[in-house]
């Protein structure tokens, strides 16, 4: 499944590391993109969307 979510708060690449590393946790596989201009995260997940928006919610950063 891919996702794209929208991480108002992403500015730099310590917070793309942080999100990359949160999405690891759900599932070591994903393939991500995060862009800091854009603030657009592309996630390819065998996971839920959920799941993905909660462990980034729960190192800091709130996804639409
Ligand atoms: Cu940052």
């Amino acid at each position: 499944m891919k996702l794209q979510l929208k991480v108002s708060d992403m500015s730099c690449g310590g917070c793309v590391s942080t999100i990359t590393k949160a999405i690891k946790t759900v599932d070591a596989n994903a393939s991500i993109q995060c862009d800091p201009k854009t603030k657009i995260v592309l996630v390819e997940t065998e996971s839920s969307e959920s799941a993905i928006k909660t462990a980034i919610a729960q190192v800091g950063y709130p996804s639409s």
